[in-house]
């Protein structure tokens, strides 16, 4: 498929779309999200691909959801069309890792996205805030409730409530990132981080993954059952053998994705 508003490149084994609408900040409209969601799949489903880096520009990751886009949309519409369900959750149906490499501006839908991926690589300019409080909404996409449960309340409740943005000390400080490094190390980092993950079984990986964002979607008792049932199932495959057969024979394992 032809994308006009990403740009799609293979590194090595690492799948890195780059959300591309420079002149409106990479603000999020329906065609650019429509080409994320065709990318993400593509990605998936594509067995020379073990990771997938998301990114934007050094100016902006995402500011947001398309604000000209959306403003002349009624209730009805906006209620009926689902456009937030069917395509603003497309990453969170990936079973590869997806990495958000974030440098300038992630607001609102964009601060929305790089939280829906699987974890956040920030650069030293990142910022990131749920302004929406300003244009008379609040955050539609998870925000309110993915940002409580990475920074907690009070600190999500300022962000969403007052629209002040934390930069990307603050962000490393509260939680929000994994790291934060040289905007000129940004790619690369994100790169060296899916390459390490592509170079790993597959299957494990896709259930690591799984386990870890259970622990955002159900009770502890339930997410330590998934993850003892996963850990299980890993038994059932080659490369459970592989890895725990090349750590008593001190070589490296060679995984066959299966
Ligand atoms: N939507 C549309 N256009 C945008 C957006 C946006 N979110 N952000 C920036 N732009 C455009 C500007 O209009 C401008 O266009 P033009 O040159 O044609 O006037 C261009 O990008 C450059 O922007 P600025 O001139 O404003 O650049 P500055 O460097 O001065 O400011 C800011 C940068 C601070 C990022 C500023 O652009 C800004 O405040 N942007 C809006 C941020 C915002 O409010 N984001 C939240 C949007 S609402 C949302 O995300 C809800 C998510 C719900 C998900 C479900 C949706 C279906």
């Amino acid at each position: 498929m032809a994308y006009e508003m990403i740009l799609v490149e293979t590194q090595g084994r690492v799948g890195v779309i780059t959300l591309n609408r420079p002149k409106a900040l990479n603000a999020l409209c329906d065609q650019l999200m429509t080409e994320l969601g065709e990318a993400l799949r593509a990605y998936d489903a594509d067995p020379a691909v073990g990771a997938i880096v998301v990114t934007g520009s050094e100016k902006a990751f995402a500011a947001g959801a398309d604000i000209k886009e959306m403003k002349d949309r009624d209730f009805p519409a906006i209620y009926f069309d689902d456009f937030i369900g069917k395509r603003w959750e497309d990453v969170l149906r990936i079973q590869k890792p997806v990495i958000a490499a974030v440098a300038g501006f992630a607001l609102g839908g964009g601060c929305e996205l790089a939280m829906m991926c699987d974890l956040i690589l920030a650069a030293d300019n990142a910022k990131f805030g749920q302004p929406e409080i300003n244009l008379g909404v609040i955050p539609g996409a998870g925000g309110s409730q993915r940002l409580t449960r990475a920074i907690g309340k009070s600190k999500a409740m300022e962000m969403i409530l007052t629209a002040r943005m934390m930069d990307a000390a603050e962000a490393e400080r509260a939680n929000l990132v994994a790291r934060v490094v040289p905007v000129a190390d940004l790619l690369p980092e994100a790169l060296k981080m899916g390459e390490k993950i592509a170079s790993l079984s597959a299957p494990s990986v896709a259930m690591a993954k799984e386990a870890v964002n259970a622990a955002f979607e159900t009770t502890l008792r339930e997410g330590v059952r998934l993850e003892r049932r996963l850990f299980q199932s890993l038994f059932a495959t080659d490369d459970q053998k592989e890895g725990m057969s090349a750590f008593a024979e001190k070589r490296k394992p060679a995984f066959r994705n299966r």
